[in-house]
């Protein structure tokens, strides 16, 4: 049998160097944002990545093989295939078992960067504590992941669909911590701030680096999150946000969208409903974000 699990050689050869290399999620391409923008912000991820002096590693499953780094027209598949499907952790080892295909997680993503030896991961939103959760129980395996992998994710919070109190609460007792980038707010995806506070706040790379290197050395072991809010004036309009956030939800309910599909149905209604408003805002926090890790990735030796 071959090797399970294949990193690119441009990925390889940083790796080996200790050059940067920044990990990037999947599921945002194939899920999370409508073709053909998703290839074109994809592409446009790995080229910010590069500008900073670091190596995009773009990681998925493509014929039942993990990949961490892909080629370009790799990245086109991920953004073209029908049947690829959304893997957290639980379920990567089964798509390869049966040479199929799948987008990664924030979960899925952040186990596989760790297992390739990265150490710094950018994405848009984390998954988080679902509204009404305590009746359906949906939780995204984000949370648990995240408690016992130890990266650093770059992100904007969690998906402003989520409880966010709830989810900062989930994420104090799975002892994942996070810093406020530039804000002592915790950001709300498509909004600049959710209405929570953070308790620590950084200002610069260096300081990123700082502090994971003093995890390392105490061992702490999850993962650390660098909550990088959109300023006010890319944000969406909060009035439309909170409409759309309503009316998406109860569109869920009635059509009976359940676990893993939710997430991808809310976003889509987001893109549809808002004449491309919530589309810009989930573009520029991909970009951002890849941005600042990509920077703190070069601030990292
Ligand atoms: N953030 C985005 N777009 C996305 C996601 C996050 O801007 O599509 C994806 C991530 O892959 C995240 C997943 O891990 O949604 C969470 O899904 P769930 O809520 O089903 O765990
Ligand atoms: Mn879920």
């Amino acid at each position: 049998m071959t090797a399970a699990w294949e990193v690119a050689p441009e990925v390889e050869s940083a790796l080996a160097d200790g050059r940067p290399v920044v990990a990037l999620e999947s599921t945002i391409i194939s899920h999370g944002l409508p073709r053909p923008e998703n290839l074109r912000v994809a592409r446009e991820v790995e080229s910010t990545v590069r500008r900073h002096g670091a190596t995009p590693a773009t990681i998925a499953v493509l014929d039942g093989r993990v990949r961490i780094g892909l080629s370009d027209a790799d990245l086109a598949r991920v953004a073209d295939l029908d049947d690829i499907v959304k893997v957290s952790v639980r379920d990567i080892a089964t798509v390869v078992a049966r040479g199929g295909h799948a987008a990664t997680t924030v979960a899925a993503t952040s186990h596989l960067a760790h297992l390739a030896g990265i150490r710094v991961f950018a994405t848009g939103g984390l998954g988080g504590v679902h509204r009404h959760a305590r009746d359906t129980w949906d939780e995204s395996a984000d949370l648990t992941s995240l408690s016992t992998t130890p990266v650093i994710v770059v992100c904007s919070g969690v998906k402003s669909i989520l409880d966010v109190p709830a989810t900062l609460e989930r994420l104090e007792t799975l002892n994942v911590a996070i810093v406020g980038y530039g804000t002592d707010r915790f950001p709300g995806f498509y909004l600049s701030d959710s209405g929570s506070p953070i308790d620590y706040r950084v200002d610069a790379p260096e300081e990123v680096a700082t502090l994971a290197r003093a995890r390392r050395a105490l061992a702490i072991p999850g993962a650390l999150v660098v909550a990088h809010p959109l300023p006010e004036d890319l944000q969406m309009d909060p009035d439309l946000h909170d409409r759309l956030l309503a009316e998406g939800l109860g569109l869920a309910e009635t059509s009976g969208v359940r676990g893993k599909d939710v997430t991808p149905f809310l976003l889509d209604y987001f893109h549809r409903a808002s004449a491309g408003r919530s589309l810009e805002a989930n573009t520029q926090i991909i970009l951002r974000n890849a941005d600042l890790a990509a920077r703190v990735a070069v601030a990292s030796p």
